[in-house]
């Protein structure tokens, strides 16, 4: 029984060293120290013992026993650590790892440049007015001195809500309406999208923006205006630009103007960008009709005003020598990332 014993606990020595987890060290007590284990086994066989073997055996038992549970008692804590270790390892944080880049957004070509443009008026003392796109037709026509058998005012031209509510075709109205409520003195630019009724090509869009000035004011000259305009050409396209005034016709303006520049990219010489004309179309521009004045309440015999006009879209894409307006509208990152 002594060799039994000792056998047993010389190979429960060497298995409980190649053990690799809590499971099969749990496994290894049931099959030694349990209740049918091969340790119990052998002291219920003691009954058979002399009197004088029975107190050797037995303590050698308890010692077997004691053995195994102290080994047992230092695997588990060996097995728990090294668990213990591999959750760490496997929970690591490279702190010292590459992140993932953000992609950043960035302004619309279109807002950018809209924000220069109110950045030069607004260092020229000018506020922004802004206000509704579904406009009456009293604003939007009537009071511009636009009458009701003008051919802009064709539905084929103009988006029609009813018939007195249209989607507004440029953003004087604001101008209108600004003067209804405010005296003199007026400076302001209204941008904004305006609508109007066109086939879309890579020049036409049905839905565009606009920015229009206005100056009211006690004798205000069309020599406000040119320098005004001027300012205004040369800081968003050179200090060394020419400015010209061409004769034109607005309803809502006496006299009315178009103005160019002259070409950014040949200098006026002639190229392809202004067609070999040396000057490109920047705005359309003059002096308020008396009869927009005084229908806005303002007395024309006191105050005399300039306004103009300019498209946002038209001044982007020559100054960023895109060629297809659509292009604005599309929302493709392959486009828009470039600016
Ligand atoms: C343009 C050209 C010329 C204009 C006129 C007015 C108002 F309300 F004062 F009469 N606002 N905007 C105007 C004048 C607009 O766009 C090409």
């Amino acid at each position: 029984m002594k060799e039994q014993l000792l056998a047993i606990r010389e190979r429960a020595a060497q298995e409980l060293s190649s053990l690799s987890s809590l499971q099969t060290l749990e496994e290894f007590r049931i099959r030694f120290l349990g209740k049918k284990g091969e340790l119990t086994a052998v002291l219920r066989g003691m009954g058979g013992l002399s009197a004088e073997e029975r107190p050797v055996i037995g303590a050698l038992a308890n010692e077997v026993r004691t053995f195994l549970e102290g080994a047992m008692e230092e695997k588990k804590a060996v097995l728990l650590a090294a668990e213990r270790d591999a959750k760490l390892a496997n929970e690591v944080v490279d702190v010292t790892m590459a992140g993932r880049k953000p992609q950043l957004g960035k302004l619309h070509p279109l807002t950018q440049v809209l924000n220069e443009v109110k950045d030069i008026f607004l260092g020229m003392g000018f506020s922004i007015a802004e206000g509704p796109d579904v406009e009456l037709d009293y604003y939007n026509f009537e009071a511009l001195n636009i009458p009701k058998n003008h051919p802009a005012r064709d539905t084929q031209d103009t988006f029609y809500v009813n018939d007195n509510v249209v989607l507004r075709t440029q953003t004087s109205p604001m101008q209108v309406r600004t003067m209804e409520k405010q005296k003199p003195p007026i400076r302001i630019i209204a941008p904004g999208m305006v609508y109007r009724s066109d086939a879309v090509d890579a020049t036409h869009s049905p839905v565009f923006h606009q920015i229009e000035g206005l100056v009211v004011d006690k004798g205000v000259t069309m020599g406000d205006l040119k320098g005004t305009l001027e300012t205004f050409i040369r800081q968003l396209y050179g200090e060394d630009v020419a400015v010209r005034f061409r004769p034109h016709h607005f309803p809502f303006t006496e006299p009315s103007a178009e103005v160019d520049a002259s070409c950014f990219a040949c200098g006026g010489k002639g190229c392809r960008i202004c067609k070999g004309e040396g000057w490109i179309e920047i705005l359309g521009a003059g002096m308020v009709h008396p009869k927009v004045l005084s229908r806005c309440g303002i007395d024309p015999e006191v105050y005399s005003g300039f306004a103009f006009g300019v498209g946002l879209e038209r001044i982007v894409m020559r100054r960023m020598g895109i060629s297809d307006i659509r292009l604005f509208y599309d929302n493709d990152m392959r486009f828009l990332s470039q600016f």
